[in-house]
């Protein structure tokens, strides 16, 4: 079944994250017949595999408020329903369902100095876009172990380049990174991508293209005016 849906998922240029086995602290939802949830796969995008077939799909994704969202619905509802799994995705809410708690019970991340999740390998550029639920266990893989790349990294260039001090060790001003990144001087941030994400030395093959960083710093900001 995994091998299956490894190859439903790569036309999506998506991957599957993982997966884990729930217990009573990881709040996942009762399936749609009320029984409990026995498995959880997590689907997400690494580097910007998934942003070509996202950029050459259908207008009607594009012209609508929340066009990633959608695609990603258009695209994963069939994927779900071919293998009896119910779909949740990380903007249904809120209250959201708690995807980064998942993510770190699916595959080896960790939070980074920015709270976005980091992976050892793919750095901070990968996302989570839908969780399937199932059943039955499907014979899940043991989640790889790996510490987190923050801890040997004593430069951490991502808590010093922020051109307005948006990230420090309490939080992410999420207000003053969005006024800086709606103004002319946030222009390399809102057309390149987030400069103290891209300061980030891990993984930076994986680094999204200019036009999918430019369309998620644009979504970014529609939230936020
Ligand atoms: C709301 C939201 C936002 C809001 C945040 C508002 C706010 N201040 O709360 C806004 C719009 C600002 C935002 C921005 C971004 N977001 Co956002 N966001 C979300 C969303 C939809 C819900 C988050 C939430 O409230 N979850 C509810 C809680 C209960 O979930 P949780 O998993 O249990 O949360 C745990 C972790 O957050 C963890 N945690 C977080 N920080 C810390 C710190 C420490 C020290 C520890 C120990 C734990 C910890 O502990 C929490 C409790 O277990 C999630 C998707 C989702 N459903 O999770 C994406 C999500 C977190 N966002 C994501 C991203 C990529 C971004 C942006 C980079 C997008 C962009 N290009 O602009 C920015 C930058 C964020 C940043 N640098 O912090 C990704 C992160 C992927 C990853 N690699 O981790 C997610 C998972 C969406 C996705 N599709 O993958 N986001």
């Amino acid at each position: 079944m995994l091998a299956a849906l490894h190859d439903a998922l790569a036309p999506l240029g998506m991957a599957l994250r993982g997966g884990f086995v729930p217990e009573s602290g990881d709040t996942v939802p009762l399936l749609g017949d009320g029984s409990a949830t026995r498995a959880v796969l997590l689907i997400g995008n690494i580097g910007g595999a998934m942003w070509p077939a996202f950029a050459d799909s259908d207008a009607r994704a594009h012209d609508a408020e929340h066009p990633l969202d959608n695609w990603t619905r258009d695209a994963l509802d069939p994927v779900a329903a071919r293998f009896a799994a119910k779909v949740v995705y990380p903007s249904d809410g809120p209250p959201y369902h708690p995807f980064q708690r998942w993510a770190a019970r699916a595959e080896p991340v960790h939070v980074s100095p920015l709270r976005i999740f980091i992976h050892p390998t793919y750095g901070l550029w990968h996302a989570y876009r839908a969780a399937f639920l199932l059943a039955d266990d499907p014979g899940l893989p043991v989640p790889m172990q790996a510490r987190s790349p923050c801890i040997s990294c004593a430069a951490r260039p991502c808590l010093s380049t922020c051109p307005v001090g948006a990230f420090s060790e309490t939080g992410f001003d999420d207000r003053t990174c969005a006024r800086h990144v709606d103004s002319p001087a946030g222009t390399e941030c809102r057309e390149r991508g987030c400069l103290a994400r891209r300061a980030c030395p891990v993984g930076r093959e994986y680094s999204y293209p200019p036009a999918q960083m430019a369309f998620h710093m644009e979504a970014f900001l529609a939230l936020r005016r």
